[in-house]
């Protein structure tokens, strides 16, 4: 039995000694000091021993009981640490590694014109406005002088939500000078930039959504040279100093008088060529001294006051800076697009 022990000693430590993984380990845990193991079945042959050899034997039992359990633990210390050292390999970061390159975004051409527009504005004492998208047709038709049955009220050409007709995408950022209008202290000076909708197909040149720029001055003494100066200004800081302006009769219902305003063709200098069609002048905004009418329903006495307002659409605006030939590109945003600007 001594020799027994001693076998299944130095056996099982060589062992614990060589083992490689856990389940192995384990495996030697079983076949060892397991219940049903090869030390349990030599401590059950005790009871063949004479009582005097069995003190002897059951100290010497313990002995290699307790070595085996002591080999155990150290090899699953052992184990434990090299795994551990494994993952920190494994997992190791390197930081001297490149990172990958991140895409910076980029902005928007027409709101790079957009931008430069409201600088040079607010650089003139301008504050610029934002409103509601979805408007009463009282603000957006009645209170600019377009009453029933003008054409633009037409639900062909206006997107409303009910039918009444009182509730609309808003046609025109006009809305917004109204309610600048019923709530702003007199003077006034604004523009007021954002979208604006019409039952218009998709083609080169339209968008059921596109964007206007309008503005408004009212203050006492106003007249249309203060239109015409501001306005060649705003040209000149936007097309370069000396850029000629023309200034044509027009009728919009919320102006009176009303113009359209041409600039003379940065590319020919007014001789006529493909990109003014000929003409040697390119269309650029509508504007007019604000019908009393309107300043009335406003609550404002056009005896007092006076004022001028304008607006232009800014795709076509942005089209014409940036050279852009069709509409589309302006809201596909393809980045391989709007990089180039
Ligand atoms: C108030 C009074 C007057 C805004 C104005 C225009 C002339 C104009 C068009 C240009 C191209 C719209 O985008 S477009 O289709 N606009 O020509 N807009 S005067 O007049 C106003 C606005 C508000 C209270």
């Amino acid at each position: 039995m001594k020799e027994q022990l001693a076998k299944i000693k130095s056996e099982a430590l060589s062992a614990f000694e060589a083992v490689q993984s856990k389940a192995d380990l384990d495996a030697l845990r079983v076949k060892y000091l397991g219940k049903k193991g090869e030390l349990t079945a030599v401590l059950k042959q005790m009871g063949k021993l004479t009582p005097a050899e069995r003190p002897a034997m059951g100290q010497l039992a313990n002995e290699v009981r307790a070595a085996l359990e002591g080999a155990l633990e150290s090899a699953a210390g052992k184990l434990e640490a090299t795994a551990l050292e494994h993952r920190l390999k494994a997992e190791a970061v390197d930081v001297t590694v490149p990172g990958k390159p991140v895409t910076v975004g980029h902005r928007h051409p027409m709101y790079i014109a957009l931008d430069e527009m409201k600088e040079i504005f607010i650089g003139m004492g301008f504050t610029v406005l934002d409103g509601p998208e979805v408007e009463l047709a009282e603000l957006n038709f009645d209170r600019l002088n377009a009453e029933e049955g003008h054409p633009s009220r037409d639900w062909s050409d206006t997107f409303y939500f009910d039918r009444e007709e009182r509730v609309m995408l808003r046609s025109q950022t006009s809305p917004m000078q109204v309610r600048a209008m019923d709530s702003m202290e007199l003077p006034i000076r604004i523009i007021a930039p954002g979208r604006v909708y019409r039952k218009d197909e998709v083609d080169a040149t339209h968008s059921p959504m596109f964007h206007q720029v309008e503005g408004m001055v009212i203050d006492k003494g106003v007249t249309m040279a203060d239109l015409k100066g501001t306005l060649n200004t705003v040209v000149e800081r936007m097309y370069g100093k000396g850029t000629k302006t023309r200034f044509r009769p027009h009728h919009f219902p919320f102006t009176e008088p009303s113009c359209e305003v041409d600039v003379q063709c940065y590319k020919c200098g007014g001789v006529g060529c493909p990109t003014c069609k000929g003409e040697g002048w390119i269309e650029l905004l509508g504007a007019g001294m604000i019908h009393p009418r309107v300043l009335e329903m406003a609550g404002i006495d056009p005896e007092v006051w006076s004022g001028w307002a304008f607006g232009f659409g800014l795709e076509r605006t942005a089209m014409r800076r940036f050279k852009i030939d069709d509409l589309r590109l302006i809201f596909e945003n393809d980045v391989r697009f709007l990089e180039q600007f």
